[in-house]
Parts: C-alpha cells; sequence; structure tokens
C-alpha cells in the first residue's frame, strides 16, 4: 500500500506551489528531500516515498550549497514507481549552514526551508550560553527564526536562573524549559509547532534531540543514545538528518550533534545575534571603534558600568575574530582563483599566437 501526503502539510506553501507550477507544465513531480546520503536522496511527494538521484547538470555545479539538501523542495521526474531523478531545487526561503570541515572557505549547508530552529541545550553540564549564542548567529545567518530549547529540567535544582541567563543572551527569542522524557513534559514545544511549520532540532549530542523529536512524533522513531553509566559512551544515536512529518501536521528535522560548529556567517548577522552590542557601539566616539583600546568606547563604559556582562563581550569578540578571519581566507582564496584563471587565458592566448 501506498502513502500518500499532503504536501501542504509539511510545508508546501502557494508560494512553493506557484513557483513549481513551471516544473508542473513539463510533467514533473513536487518533493520534499527528507534524507541524503552522498548521491542518493529520499523524498517525499504526493505519490509517496521514493528514492532519488539528481541529473547531472545540478551536481556538476561547484557550490555545494546549490546541491540539494535536506528540506530542499524539489522538481522530479517518476522512472520507477518508487523511483525519481531531481531536475531542480525550488528557490530556498531559508538556509541553515555552517562552514564545511577543512581549510577551503566552503558553506555546508544543513537544512533548507526550516521556519524555526530549535536550538537545544540540557540543563545538566552541557549548559552553555556561550554555544547558543553561536548557534543564534548561524540562525540570524539563514534568516531563519530561533527558539531556546532548555531539556532535562527535571535535572536542574536552579531552574529558574538558568532560565534567566539564556534569555539575557536569546535577544527576543522565545526561551523554553522542558522535560523530554515526560510526554507532559514538552507542552512547551508543542505549542511551537503545527500544519505547514517546519522545525529543526540543533544543539550538541546528547543534549535529548532525538527523545523530543520522539515525543512530538508520537512514536519511537528516532534512535535514543543511552548513556551508559560505566564510560557515559552512547549506543544508539542519530548518524544523519532526517524530516520526519509530523502527526500534528508540519514537520521536524532531526541533526546528529555537530561536534564542531563552524560559523558560515558575517559580521551582520553577529550583529543582530548580539544587539545589544551593536547598539552600544553606536555610541563610540570612533565609527571602526574596535570596543579593545580607543578611548570614548560605548562598548567598554558599559562593561565597565556593569551594564554588559563581560562574558558576553568576549563571546563577541572572539566570534567576530573568527568571521574577521574567515573574510581574509575567503579573499585569499578568491585572488588565488583569480590568478589561476589568468594564467589560463595567457597560455591559451600564446598557444593561438604561435598557431597564426
Ligand atoms: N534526565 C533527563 N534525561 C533526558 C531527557 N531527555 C533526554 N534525556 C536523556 O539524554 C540522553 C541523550 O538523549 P538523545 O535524545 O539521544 O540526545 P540527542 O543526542 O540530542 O539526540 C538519553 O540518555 C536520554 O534518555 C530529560 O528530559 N531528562
Ligand atoms: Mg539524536
Ligand atoms: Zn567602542
Amino acid at each position: 500500500m501506498q502513502h500518500c501526503f499532503d504536501l501542504t502539510t509539511i510545508g508546501a506553501t502557494d508560494a512553493i506551489l506557484e513557483t513549481f507550477q513551471l516544473h508542473a507544465a513539463r510533467g514533473l513531480l513536487l518533493g520534499r528531500v527528507s534524507v541524503v546520503h552522498s548521491d542518493r536522496y529520499r523524498i517525499y511527494t504526493a505519490q509517496g516515498e521514493m528514492t532519488a538521484e539528481a541529473i547531472g547538470a545540478l551536481l556538476y555545479r561547484t557550490d555545494r550549497s546549490a546541491w540539494p539538501a535536506v528540506g530542499d523542495w524539489v522538481a522530479v521526474q517518476a522512472v520507477g514507481p518508487k523511483e525519481a531523478m531531481i531536475h531542480a531545487v525550488l528557490p530556498r526561503r531559508t538556509l541553515f549552514s555552517r562552514r564545511a570541515a577543512g581549510d577551503r572557505e566552503q558553506e555546508q549547508a544543513i537544512a533548507a526551508n526550516i521556519d524555526l530552529a530549535l536550538i537545544v541545550c540540557g540543563l545538566d553540564g552541557d549548559f552553555n550560553l556561550r554555544r547558543i549564542e553561536r548557534y543564534l548567529t548561524l540562525a540570524h545567518a539563514s534568516g531563519v527564526d530561533a527558539a531556546i530549547v532548555l531539556n532535562k529540567s527535571d535535572v536542574c535544582a536552579d531552574l529558574g536562573a538558568r532560565l534567566g541567563e539564556a534569555v539575557r543572551v536569546a535577544g527576543g527569542a522565545p526561551v523554553v524549559a522542558v522535560t523530554a522524557r515526560a510526554a507532559e513534559g514538552i507542552e512547551p514545544v508543542r505549542r511551537l509547532v503545527g500544519p505547514g511549520v517546519t522545525i529543526a532540532l540543533l544543539g550538541s549530542s546528547g543534549v535529548g534531540k532525538s527523545t523530543l523529536a520522539n515525543q512530538l512524533l508520537g512514536v519511537e522513531r528516532q534512535l535514543v543514545r543511552e548513556v551508559r553509566e560505566s564510560d557515559s559512551r552512547g549506543r544508539h544515536t542519530t548518524t544523519y538528518r532526517e524530516l520526519l512529518p509530523l502527526p500534528q501536521g508540519g514537520a521536524l528535522i532531526d541533526t546528529p550533534g555537530m561536534r564542531e560548529l563552524q560559523l558560515w556567517a558575517d559580521q551582520d548577522s553577529l550583529d543582530s545575534a548580539f544587539a545589544e552590542i551593536a547598539a552600544l557601539a553606536a555610541d563610540c566616539r570612533f565609527r571602526d571603534c574596535s570596543h579593545v583600546v580607543e578611548e570614548g568606547c560605548a562598548v567598554r563604559a558599559a562593561i565597565d558600568a556593569g551594564e554588559l556582562d563581560a562574558a558576553r563581550w568576549e563571546s563577541y569578540r572572539k566570534l567576530r575574530g573568527e568571521i574577521a578571519w574567515h573574510a581574509r581566507q575567503t579573499d585569499v582564496q578568491a585572488a588565488q582563483a583569480q590568478k589561476k584563471k589568468w594564467k589560463a587565458i595567457h597560455k591559451a592566448m600564446r598557444k593561438d599566437h604561435k598557431r597564426s
């Protein structure tokens, strides 16, 4: 038996359906990517779930971030009852990315067309405001709304204090505390999901993303990492990203924990995530104030007056340094590529010259 999906409940908006018209006229189907396994994809279509590959023209693009990602809306050609070829990726409303591991400055797409990123953080030893700020900066860079989910409230002795600290770095994003282990403990998250809404669970390994996913799905769908007391190493763990339709409408994307969350963001996204620092900076005497040594610095004055948390300032400064470093690397890379290109052109010209 074939399950049919109402694609609107998993987020096919009028805008998506309208953009798709062009492809529908060519006999293609609308699909949404649920899993990416190197060059194989799983997709939801109105005719059920299919496996797919992408046509060469899509993959020969050097910009990897243009390849189909989990959450992408795609135009596919059915080549069998459960097999399809992806012909096009529809324009993305949002794209949550990080910098790909390695030396090259390259964007790695994590999930496309997310409406709400749930930044999950444990209230046990995992609690880390600096990591929340890093995720928030990435969310701003991707144009995705975020909410902060503090999990394991059952093991937290000072919930009020933790909530207060999280609210102070959230920049207006909602902060909720939950106990993913208990069905009734996730009400605040349930209220954030609904038909047409795609949420993504982000956060380190072990914070309870899969436990939360299972509660929302109403079934033990995602493998939960059971921590062994002896060595606290997990047995089961989420190894790949997957988009899952929710029974109450909407979809969720569970992700494996990302050990290394490198920034793919610019100064503007950072300033959005640290809006109070950006606002203070407007009052510095020098427009290009680095807020480190300059006279008349409003940021340093706020720290001295106890109005700005020094740790938060340090966090901003560290992320600013990272962003600047990657920007310089990108420039170097671009210059090298340009040099290589001219070398090739000159070589071709010399050859031509000899021939004539
Ligand atoms: N005390 C407590 N433990 C939880 C809660 N939610 C999840 N856990 C435990 O945290 C561990 C990691 O959970 P998992 O869902 O696999 O985390 P993930 O790596 O983020 O997907 C497991 O042992 C869960 O049972 C909670 O609300 N309270
Ligand atoms: Mg998991
Ligand atoms: Zn300053």
